[in-house]
């Protein structure tokens, strides 16, 4: 009897562990939308001027929601540039005594926490933080930032490469990266300028410990043909077969062979890393109005519904938007810990540049 309740225990732990090892944050509850009131019409005419936005998503996805949030507001121009995480980051910083931008609006929070951490942002509690669906993940404590949306990460591989080797299989762990097949094959962007490359280094420190993880990088780096510098590139080189396997968000990944790219998807057993995509209002921002009209718009379900419009796949963070690709988030997460990875991020991505790879000119 002693024994059967021990077994019973043993599994009761186990089971536990397991769930707790494979909890995804990005599923949509079934909690009810509660959005915050939407400005009416007349109210929307009123609002004028020039929004300057820092967009870190790609390109399509920046055009298209400039040009969603004009027709919205019909007043206002929004000037955006976009830059690659740690691009905009550095942007912010030489910028923090005399601020361009107004607002930062896309690219992994691990970001974000840095920026806060360094004063460059400027808190705010939007009505929409009621319909967040993860507050305790995806929301900044103090409103500094908020999560706009959710992505896995994922590896590319070129099928004609797979053809071409017939013994080889799509990478299915870190570990396989590191394969004599793929020495000289491997596409990802160099952390210092890539959020999405961050997030594959800090997967990788979190994994398998920081020491054995700046190993692992070492051995790793063997294997890169090219550092590029943002963090999609690697889809387009690896879909021309300029190299066989890429590391990249899995949406983008999914965009690229949507556009005919001859690439499979494949995903780490062991637990892949994700990306909450986040946005902040840039601190001595000079037109606050504006920008808090595109924060509230940014976390409305409808806004959130937008993305594949533009080829952008990642999975909402606000009840009542519906994800375009859940099965992207349906693959094992680790518990990434974006806290650590935000606050180690200038040491973690110096540390890369001086000990492992130089960022590409
Ligand atoms: O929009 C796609 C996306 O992958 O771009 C962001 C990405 O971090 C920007 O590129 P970098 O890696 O070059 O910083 C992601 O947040 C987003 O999902």
């Amino acid at each position: 009897m002693k024994h059967r309740v021990f077994l019973l225990m043993a599994l009761a732990i186990v089971v536990t562990m397991f769930v707790i090892g494979c909890a995804t944050p990005a599923q949509p509850t079934s909690a009810p939308p509660t959005a915050a009131p939407q400005p009416t019409a007349a109210q929307a005419m009123e609002l004028k001027g020039e929004l300057n936005m820092l967009c870190t998503p790609q390109q399509e996805w920046c055009d298209g929601m400039k040009k969603e949030f004009e027709t919205k507001y019909p007043g206002v121009t929004v000037n955006f540039v976009r830059l690659s995480s740690g691009e905009a980051l550095t942007r912010l910083r030489n910028e923090k005594d005399n601020p361009q931008f107004d607002i930062w609006w896309g690219g992994p929070i691990d970001s974000f926490i840095a920026a806060k951490n360094e004063g460059l942002l400027d808190p705010y509690k939007a009505a929409g933080y009621a319909n967040i669906r993860d507050p305790k993940l995806m929301l900044d404590p103090d409103g500094q930032w908020v999560g706009i949306y959710v992505g896995s990460l994922g590896f590319a591989t070129n099928n004609d490469f797979l053809k071409i080797n017939p013994n080889v299989k799509p990478p299915a762990s870190a570990d396989d990266l590191l394969k004599p097949e793929f020495k000289g094959q491997i596409y990802i962007a160099h952390p210092a300028s890539s959020g999405t490359s961050y997030t594959f280094l800090c997967t990788i420190l979190q994994q398998k410990g920081e020491q054995a993880g700046w190993e692992y990088m070492k051995q790793f780096a063997q294997q890169v043909a090219q550092f590029t510098k943002s963090g999609a590139a690697p889809v387009q080189s690896v879909g021309k077969g300029e190299g066989a396997v890429g590391i990249v968000f899995s949406h983008d990944i999914v965009a690229g062979i949507e556009t005919g790219l001859p690439l499979t998807l494949s995903f780490p057993a062991e637990g892949t890393g994700y990306e909450i995509g986040g946005m902040g209002l840039v601190k001595g921002a000079k037109n606050p109005e504006l920008a808090k009209a595109w924060f509230d718009w940014a976390i409305e379900p409808s806004t959130q519904e937008l993305g594949p419009k533009y080829k952008a796949y990642q999975a909402p963070t606000v009840n009542g938007a519906k994800a375009s690709k859940p099965e992207l988030l349906q693959v094992k997460l680790i518990e990434y810990n974006f806290d650590y990875c935000g606050k180690n991020k200038k040491a973690f991505v110096d540390k890369f540049t001086n000990e492992i790879a130089k960022p590409p000119q």
